[in-house]
């Protein structure tokens, strides 16, 4: 995990690249397959669960899978949901993972219109949902406007604020 999140600010510092990042997530989820029955048998301690999914209509998965490694990496339970997910997608992982953080995914300018729609059903569905937006067109303007919780342009940034409010 300390390595994770090693990778994670070099790749914010654009010091390593897409790459170099696959090829850490690799190595970290080859040492997960060994740790797994720890975390399952309650030994470990994980610190929150994360619910992450591309939005509705949006098939571009690296950069949210990018996303997922690094807070997996950094002691999260990650639920992916994959793409293409809807509001009621998100507001079933919701219930069944109380308390979880979401974090929506969009890449194109069109698909990003859809995240304001989620929002909002989640907020109505699931009060006090805790919602994180990001994605190439997304910017903080943007999700002041449409009130989800947290904007980062980077993984490391979400993950400074995921430890900054983790219960
Ligand atoms: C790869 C790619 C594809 C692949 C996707 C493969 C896959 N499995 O993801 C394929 C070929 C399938 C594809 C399809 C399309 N694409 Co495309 N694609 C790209 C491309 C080249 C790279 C995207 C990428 O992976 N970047 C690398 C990752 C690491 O970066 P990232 O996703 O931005 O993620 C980082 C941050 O944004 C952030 N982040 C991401 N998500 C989140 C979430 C949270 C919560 C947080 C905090 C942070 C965060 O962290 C990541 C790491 O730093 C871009 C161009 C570009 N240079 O960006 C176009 C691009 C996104 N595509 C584009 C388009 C138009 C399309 C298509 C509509 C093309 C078509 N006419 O069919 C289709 C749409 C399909 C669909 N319905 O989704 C346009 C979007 C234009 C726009 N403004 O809307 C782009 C910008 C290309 C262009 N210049 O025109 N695409």
């Amino acid at each position: 995990m300390n390595g994770m999140g090693k990778v994670g600010v070099k790749f914010c510092e654009n010091k390593i690249f897409v790459p170099q990042v696959l090829m850490s997530a690799k190595a970290m989820s080859a040492a997960m397959l060994h740790l797994k029955p720890f975390f399952l048998s309650g030994e470990a301690k994980r610190k929150g669960t994360f619910i992450i999914g591309t939005v509705q209509g949006d098939l571009h998965d690296i950069g949210k899978n990018l996303v997922s490694m690094i807070v997996e990496g950094n002691g999260y339970e990650v639920i992916d949901l994959g793409t293409d997910v809807t509001a009621e997608q998100f507001i079933r992982a919701s219930g069944e993972y109380p308390g979880s953080i979401v974090a929506l995914s969009a890449l194109l300018t069109t698909t990003m219109a859809n995240m304001e729609s989620i929002v909002k059903a989640l907020k109505e569905q699931v009060p006090g949902s805790r919602i994180c937006i990001g994605g190439a067109p997304v910017t903080k303007d943007f999700c002041d406007r449409i009130q989800a919780d947290f904007y980062s342009p980077d993984p490391q940034g979400l993950v400074k604020y995921l430890n900054a409010t983790a219960s």
